[in-house]
């Protein structure tokens, strides 16, 4: 018998982010696979159609009062999930970054009836345990809603270990790695390499949010050792404030070398015209965005750090660095840079275990099963 489809909530953050990409492309495939998904958000996910069959969105509402001097988005966010649990009948309540989305879930469900009540699944990202998780004005009330959680994954391996280290949550945790489905490029590669300025360089691709702990500085000083510096651009795809970098790069004569994008949502239209990807994260629990340049086939040169090496296996998916590692990347550089032999066999190694292990087919079916776990 076919089990029946479920009705499931998602909270995640809606700007650009690791977590909310994940989350978003989770909930149109649990959509497309017949389950009803409703967001629950202060604003529309930016990477969810805009209309799609079963996917539905609910705005949370946020009233700035005088009294309060730090607006308060967490009690909104709690009676918003009561509402849609209760009036969409949710089976399952997924939360995505802990802070404060599971708060706000335990929150919400011990404001229903226990008739009514969702089950609660917390996804931890990365962050959310590893700098909010030590902090102690957050850690306890984190820990808490672990706790009341019924189920709780973490993107890696790494990142479990780090949860149960630094939060000592003494639960079982789930790990369900990051996926990514590539959408088809709307433009050529050649438009692409065209708009950006490209001759016969090399394109080496950088996609983040640009957040301190994505070591910009790092990325720059070490492409400002490559040589030839003629044989490459970098193009950072940047989801954050690009502008603090900019006399970096002035300073270390990147000038002609570094093409900026802002805010781009067609991610697949940059990643098919790339060669190479670089990330200097100083940790980071996944890094979907490597994931996303092994899937157009573009092997990276990484940092070592957190759950990295459960994407990328070094040498053979692409190459990994010790954190910090400036002279150390720009060799990795250099030699893929000087080797498209070498670069061309990671790259497709890089994509067969993309579309193996990372899959929406491989990983979207271990969160249908933890749902059905969950609700029994
Ligand atoms: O934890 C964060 O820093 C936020 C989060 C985000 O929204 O960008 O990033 C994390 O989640 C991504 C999706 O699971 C992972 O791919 C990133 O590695 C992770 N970032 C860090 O661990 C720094």
């Amino acid at each position: 018998m076919t089990p029946r489809p479920l009705r499931i909530g998602i909270t995640c953050y809606p700007s650009v982010g690791g977590s909310g990409i994940l989350a978003s492309a989770l909930g149109e495939e649990l959509a497309a696979r017949g389950h009803e998904v409703h967001f629950i958000s202060y604003e529309r996910p930016f990477r969810l159609p805009a209309e799609a069959p079963r996917l539905h969105f609910h705005p949370v509402a946020i009233n700035a009062y005088e009294l309060f001097r730090y607006p308060d988005y967490t009690l909104p966010l709690s009676v918003k999930m009561a509402e849609v649990a209760r009036d969409c009948a949710l089976d399952v309540l997924h939360v995505h970054y802990a802070v404060p989305h599971a708060t706000a879930a335990i929150l919400a469900r011990s404001m229903l009836p226990p008739e009514r009540q969702p089950r609660v699944v917390t996804t931890l990202h990365g962050t959310d345990t590893t700098l909010l998780g030590r902090d102690a004005g957050y850690g306890p009330a984190i820990r808490h809603a672990l706790m009341c959680s019924d189920a709780v994954t973490a993107v890696s391996g790494w990142l479990r270990d780090e949860t149960h280290r630094l939060l000592a949550v003494d639960r079982s945790i789930d790990v369900i790695h990051n996926f990514f489905t590539p959408k088809a490029p709307r433009r050529s590669r050649e438009a692409v390499r065209q708009e950006l300025g490209l001759q016969d360089e090399a394109m080496i691709v950088h996609l983040s949010n640009l957040r301190p702990v994505k070591r910009i500085d790092l990325l720059l000083d070490a492409v400002a050792r490559v040589r030839p510096r003629e044989g490459f651009k970098l193009v950072i795809l940047a989801g954050g404030d690009f502008s603090p970098y900019i006399e970096h790069v002035r300073r270390l004569g990147l000038g002609d070398r570094v093409v900026v994008r802002k805010n781009v949502i067609e991610v697949e239209d940059y990643l098919q015209a790339a060669d190479l990807g670089l990330f200097t994260s100083e940790s980071e629990s996944f890094c979907l965005s490597v994931l996303e340049a092994m899937f157009f086939a573009c092997p990276s040169v990484s940092t070592a750090v957190g759950g990295i090496p459960e994407v990328v296996v070094n040498g053979e998916s692409g190459l990994l660095v010790p954190a910090g590692d400036a002279d150390g990347l720009a060799r990795s550089l250099e030699t893929l840079l000087a080797d498209p032999g070498r670069r061309e066999t990671m790259g497709r190694a890089a994509q067969v275990r993309a579309r193996e292990r990372f899959s929406a087919d491989a990983i979207v079916p271990l969160y249908e099963a933890l749902y059905r776990r969950v609700v029994g």
